[in-house]
Parts: C-alpha cells; structure tokens; sequence
C-alpha cells in the first residue's frame, strides 16, 4: 500500500479526479505483483498481447489507434505567460487560455476508467540530478512503458516527502479525437497536460515532455542543462573509460551509435564500448569543476524497424524480455513480433501493425515505420557499470551530427566552447527518402533540440555560453561528426557503425592533448593519416574526401545559417553571430 502526506500532491490528485471524474484511482507501488495484475487487466481487455513467453519471456505487443502513431509537433505547445518565453521556434499557447481550453477537454475523460496514479524519479532515485514526477493517467499500457523507462513506487515519494518540487503530469487518453488532442506544457508552473493520445512520445511523461521540455527550462534556472544526447563511455586496453555526450537529430542512427559494436582489430586489443544512455543527458558541473551527465531514463524507447542482429544486437538482445513492442507485425503461428529489417524472413502468417491479416508479398509495410520497443536498460548486454551511479560519469567530449550528403566533413572539432556553440547551434540534418516529402531538405535543428526545448531558442544558446563560462578550462571539447558523406553516385563513403569508433577515438586523442589537428576554415580537423583505417576497404584518397571541405557547398550553407538565425530574432547572443562572421570570412 502506497503511502504519502504530501499534501500538494494530494490536493492535486483531488482536484484532477474532480476534473475527469475516474471511477476509482489506484497508486502504482512499482511491485511485480501490481504489474503483473495490471498485464492481465491489459491482456482480457485485448489492449496488450502475451507474446510467446518462451521466446519472448515478459513481452507483450500493444497497437496504437492508426490516427495516432508519432509525436505530434504540430499539436505540441509550450504554454508560458508571454509569448517570449517560448520563441519563435515552438507552438506557443497563452497559458491561462491554455488551461481553459484543456479544462473543458479533461472534462469527464475519465469516467468509467481508472485513474492510475505514478510517482517517478528521472534519474537514479536521490541523486543530485534527479527529478520527481508525477503522472496521472487512464491508460494501464502508459504505467507499463513508465515502469520500464523510469524508476517508479513508494522509494520515490518518500524521497519526495512533503515537497512541492515536482513535475504534475495529466494525461488522459479520452477519446483519441485528433482535433483535440494537445500536448502542453507550462514550464513556469512545472506541469505538462497531454490528452487524446495514446502514443509513447505523447503520453510517456517522463520522456520528451519532462526530462527535455520543462528540464531544459529548469536547466537554465539552475544552471545545468538537459539535453538530446546519447551517453557512451569508451574502454581502452588500460582499463581506462572516457564518456563522450552525442546529440542527432532523429534518424541518425542514435541508439546504435550508444551501443556500437568495436571493430574486430579494436576488440582483440581490448576496447570496449559502455551504453549509459541513448536519447537523453543530464549534465552538472560536478565538485571537480567538470561536466557530469546522468541518463535520467531507465529503457530504451528504441525504433524496432531495422534493428537487427547485424545492426544493433545489443539493442535486439535488451527487447527480447519483460519488453513491451508497440505497432510491430504479429507472427501468428509464433505467437511472436517481426519488423522490417529484423531478418529477410516475414512470418508465413501475420498480422499488419494494425492487426489486420498482412501478406509480406503485398508490398505493404508489415511493421509500423515509427513502431517501437520498450526495454529495461539493464537488458542490455554493453548497459555501463555506472548506468546507476547517481554521481553520473564525467564528460570529454561533446559531439554533434547529422546527416549531410555534401557538406560536413567526418569529423572536425570546434575551435574553442563558443566555436562549439556556435557547431551546435548550425546543426541540420537532410531528409531522407524513409520520410515523406522531398529528399535532400535542409532541416535546422540546432544541438537536436529544436522539438524539445521548453523556452525560446536565442536564450538556450545564451545559456550554452553561460555554461561555459562557468566550466572555463575544464569545459569539454565540442566535435561535429557526420558519418552519411556520399560519392558521386550517392553511395556512403564511410563505412559507419562499429567503424565510428575509429573516429570516436581521434576524438579522445584529442581531448587528452596527445595528437595534433590541422586548422581548416571551420574548424580543427584531423591529419588524413590520424584515422584508422586498417582492415577497412577505404583508400587514403577516399579518406582525404571525407575531410575536405567544399567552400562552396558551405557559403550556400552560410546563407541558411543567416536565415535561420533570422527567425531566432533578437535575442541570438552576438557571439554566435560574430562566429558566423569569422566562418564567412574564413570560406572567402
Ligand atoms: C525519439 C525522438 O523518439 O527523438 O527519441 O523522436
Ligand atoms: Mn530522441
């Protein structure tokens, strides 16, 4: 039995039961039996299946309504007094307004439901990084994901105590109208309300909405940061583990780079490659005056289509137990899950990800693109040895990416903190043929953020100098990778993957000051013959194209750079643009 006097909380709950008026409210206390309970409740009223429990022990597959299967940014808003505090680059409510609308929305959306109440920590419980949350929501399949990607029971509240230091969640599935569905969230009131959805990134609180959106906001109050970064840390021969911090946007093949495979000339001498997060960081400056970071997240909330054996196998082996698989193809006679991309073998006889009969010969797509699994980090057979330490792991290097055909290099590193910004702050990424719309598109999305910070972008940046100001020389390197240069022919020239540890360890040289680095117009990059290439089927000369750096292609980079910071307005600080003058200075 769950137990707390917290009276704000309690006040809370009262006031939102009034609001959607459940037919009762159940406290989550994290126990496997409670759990338990609640997958058969889920498994008798079809909203999840028993997947084969020999082959799958603890997975279960669950499906979306078809209207409701991604993010919705378009349905995304931050609500704040002023329309300043948001910017220019998010959906902006008036937040009083907001509160309105969404009032007469929650409004009896829980009648006939249960209303489940989940206290959660982001981060290992205690820690200085952590953060309290609270979710309540009508859907059992949300406590289930929430029991894996957070830590969830009574540990929490008691930390809690009678504080009113949390984040209130309200989410209510209501009726999935996609016309009201809103995901808000009010940074200044440290509450987040999503209502008519059902889908993870929209429902699972703890995730996007809380640890980047109002965490990015609280960050800058308290002078940490939040951000859309992997966490991995790096093993060398010694002994010796070096964690770097990587942000890319979607698509760039995050969660595989944060459980890279070593190639085999690196594994025989005995590197190793450590997992601490794949999609979020906390970062501190630590007592040592240096950069620590936490993954505030339990799971992983990992894309399933081409996740495979050859691809990803740590993440293939951490969704094989107490897993849940959300809008993947279902493999009747196995009583199992498929996607696209696991293996060249679809089930014989399957259902579609919404659960219709599907015939792998139609052509149509057996697995949703953007179907997922929910898996408990600890699954994961590379999770590092400090996934729990609620001190974090210090940082070397921070490094930023994207997909770019033409323009970025493989690997350059920032002159300085404010050069590092300034890489950060240009990120774009270039769409691919797996999404709708043109191929080839420029999006900004600058430290892969643009979705996810809770305040308005100019001051985020502000707050990036602030930040290094305060680390001065302890401050970590900023690097920019881009593992997708093509030929002429729009092969990829780098061979990716595993092989990125090639890159990841010039990087770490780097940082430890025991090689040197050749300046070019943007930034420092590495002497050709630096880069390990043995055993890879790469010349010198193809090496030396994926250093080079076409003037052109980045003047017509220069002029998006202008534009976007155009939009970001008055409140872009000054030494981004005076960075952005050196860089045109430098190309001309
Ligand atoms: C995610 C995303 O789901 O960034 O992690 O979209
Ligand atoms: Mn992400």
């Amino acid at each position: 039995m769950i137990n707390t006097k917290n009276k704000f909380l309690l006040d809370w709950i009262d006031e939102s039961a009034k609001l959607t008026q459940p037919d009762s409210i159940v406290w989550i206390d994290g126990s496997k039996k409670q759990l338990d309970e609640l997958r058969a409740v889920a498994c008798k009223t079809g909203e999840m299946i028993k997947l084969n429990q020999k082959k799958l022990p603890g997975c279960y597959l669950h499906r979306t309504a078809v209207n409701d299967v991604a993010r919705v940014e378009g349905r995304t808003f931050i609500c704040t007094e002023k329309q300043e505090s948001a910017g220019p680059t998010n959906n902006w409510l008036q937040k009083d307004e907001a509160y309105k609308t969404l009032r007469k929305i929650y409004k009896g959306s829980m009648k006939g439901r249960v209303m489940y109440v989940i206290p959660y920590s982001m981060g290992p419980i205690g820690s200085k990084f952590s953060k309290i949350g609270i979710e309540l929501t009508d859907s059992i399949y949300v406590v289930l994901n929430m029991a894996i990607m957070t830590r969830v029971g009574q540990k929490v509240l008691d930390t809690l105590g009678e504080s009113n230091d949390f984040v209130r969640g309200l989410h209510s599935k209501a009726d999935l109208d996609e016309e009201k569905r809103y995901i808000c969230h009010f940074p200044e009131d440290n509450t987040i309300m999503s209502v008519n959805s059902g889908y993870g990134g929209n429902v699972l609180l703890g995730k996007k909405c809380f640890a980047l959106r109002i965490a990015s906001y609280l960050g800058k109050q308290e002078k940490w940061m939040a951000e859309h970064m992997l966490i991995l840390g790096i093993e060398d021969p010694k002994g010796n583990v070096s964690y770097i911090a990587a942000a890319f946007p979607s698509a760039c093949g995050k969660t595989n780079l944060a459980m890279l495979i070593p190639p085999e000339i690196y594994a025989s001498k005995g590197y190793k490659v450590w997992t601490v997060g794949d999609d979020i960081a906390w970062l501190r400056i630590g007592p040592d005056g240096r950069l620590w970071a936490v993954n505030p997240e339990a799971g992983f909330f990992g894309v399933a289509p081409g996740t495979n054996m050859k691809s990803n196998p740590n993440a293939l082996k951490a969704s094989m137990k107490n897993s849940i698989f959300t809008n993947v193809a279902y493999d009747i006679d196995h009583n199992t899950v498929w996607w696209e991309g696991l293996n060249n073998d679809p089930p014989k006889h399957a259902l579609n990800w919404k659960g219709e009969p599907w015939d792998p010969a139609s052509g149509e797509k057996g697995a949703h693109p953007n179907s997922r699994f929910t898996a408990p980090a600890k699954n994961c057979p590379c999770i590092s040895s400090e996934f729990e330490n609620p001190d974090g792991v210090p940082i070397s290097a921070i490094v930023f990416g994207g997909r770019r055909a033409k323009t970025a290099p493989l690997v350059y590193q920032a002159r300085n903190w404010e050069h590092g910004v300034f890489v950060g702050s240009i990120m774009a990424s270039e769409t691919t043929a797996a999404a709708s719309g043109a191929v080839g598109v420029v999006r900004r999305d600058p430290m892969a953020m643009l979705p996810f910070c809770g305040y308005h972008m100019g001051d985020y940046f502000a707050h990036w100098l602030e930040m290094g100001k305060l680390l001065g020389d302890k401050a970590p390197k900023i690097f920019n990778v881009n593992w997708f240069r093509t030929d002429e022919n729009g092969k990829f020239i780098w061979p990716g993957f595993g092989d990125n540890l090639r890159v990841l360890l010039w990087i770490l040289a780097r940082c430890n000051g025991s090689i040197d680095a050749v300046e070019t117009p943007i930034g420092l990059e590495p002497k050709p013959e630096d880069i390990n290439i043995d055993g890879l089927d790469i010349s010198r000369s193809t090496l030396n194209d994926l250093l080079s750096v076409d003037k052109a292609c980045w003047l017509e980079d220069v002029a998006g750079i202008k534009e976007f910071y155009k939009k970001i307005g008055d409140k872009l600080p000054a030494a981004l643009r005076s960075e952005l003058k050196t860089l045109e200075q430098n190309l001309k």
